[in-house]
């Protein structure tokens, strides 16, 4: 990432997870020392944008549907995404702290209004590639890459109207471990280059990272990194909402973001599903500022 002005915003939303306390993480991560260690790496940062639900929505959004919480997350969605593109258009750096996974569907509709060929790096245990169709939960954070690629019932330009999707072609998932029968299916069908923790453990992360960023930089113009903490293995990372053992080591999330760095293509990100309630000692919360420390440059020498 270039040394341009980082605009945090915090996204205190839980709403879309099957379980609470995921609204407590950005203060949390704001808490353990983000923004002096964003300082110490050189940056100017703003931190003080927190996207809150707005009084009245549209209950009426779709009454029929499965999803438990639609509206509200499309709501504060539409908040975000507006955020987000304003951010953009200043030339800031956009770095958002969830909250639930859910908040994504704005993040990406705020952003594709400035990049329309935008490149994702979506870091997670698992895809987010229900639908109301398919979720076996009915919780919007097991949805939102497939509203963002136009493969669900409610669609980016219901976020946002400037939104467009994003392609399947340009979306790389990597740590993926626990993937429902649908969510298969689509990444079978549709394009989706998904890094499973199998290929991780056999071709290394290094390769891994360096192959996503190829494959999300190849005809986009900007690439937006989508961090669910639950990529992390349970032992370094207990406080989330939905942990799968098996997940990457502390060192390989490091070196997965300092390769980020490095490459210097990274536009966005966006980090979710920290929860605080079920942390032990803060860890999660801490692990968390060390590795947005290490996307925007901390070294150990
Ligand atoms: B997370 C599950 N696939 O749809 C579902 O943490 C889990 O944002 C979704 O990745 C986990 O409910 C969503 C079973
Ligand atoms: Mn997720
Ligand atoms: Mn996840
Ligand atoms: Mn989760």
């Amino acid at each position: 990432m270039g040394k341009s002005a980082i605009t945090v915003i915090s996204v205190p939303f839980g709403m879309g997870a099957g379980r609470p306390g995921s609204e407590m993480g950005p203060d949390h991560i704001l808490k353990f020392g983000l923004v002096k260690k964003l300082h110490q790496l050189g940056y100017e940062v703003s931190y003080d944008k927190r996207i809150l639900l707005p009084e009245h929505i549209e209950i009426a959004a779709n009454i029929s549907s499965p999803m438990k919480h639609e509206a509200e997350a499309i709501a504060i969605s539409s908040v975000l995404a507006r955020e987000v593109a304003d951010t953009v258009r200043q030339g800031g750096t956009p770095l958002i702290l969830g909250g639930d996974h859910s908040i994504s569907m704005g993040t990406l509709s705020g952003l594709t209004q400035h990049y329309r060929e935008l490149g994702v790096i979506w870091f997670d245990a698992h895809s987010d590639l229900n639908t109301e169709a398919t979720s076996p939960s009915g919780n919007m954070h097991g949805i939102s890459l497939a509203v963002a690629l136009g493969l669900a019932g409610i669609k980016p330009q219901e976020i946002a109207s400037g939104a467009v999707p994003i392609k399947p072609e340009h979306c790389v998932i990597i740590g993926a471990r626990d993937l429902d029968r649908g969510e298969k299916a689509f990444i079978r069908s549709c394009g989706i280059t998904c890094f499973t923790m199998h290929e991780i453990d056999r071709l290394g992360i290094e390769h891994v990272v360096n192959e996503a960023l190829r494959i999300a930089g190849d005809g986009t113009d900007g690439i937006h990194l989508s961090f669910d903490i639950d990529s992390v293995d349970p032992i370094e990372a207990p406080g989330t909402g939905t942990p799968v053992r098996g997940g990457v080591s502390y060192r390989e999330a490091h070196l997965a973001l300092e390769l980020m760095n490095e490459s210097g293509v990274i536009t966005s990100a966006d980090f979710v599903e920290v929860n605080p309630s079920l942390d032990h000692n803060n860890q999660t919360s801490k692990l968390v500022v060390d590795l947005i420390g290490s996307l925007f440059g901390s070294r150990i020498l």
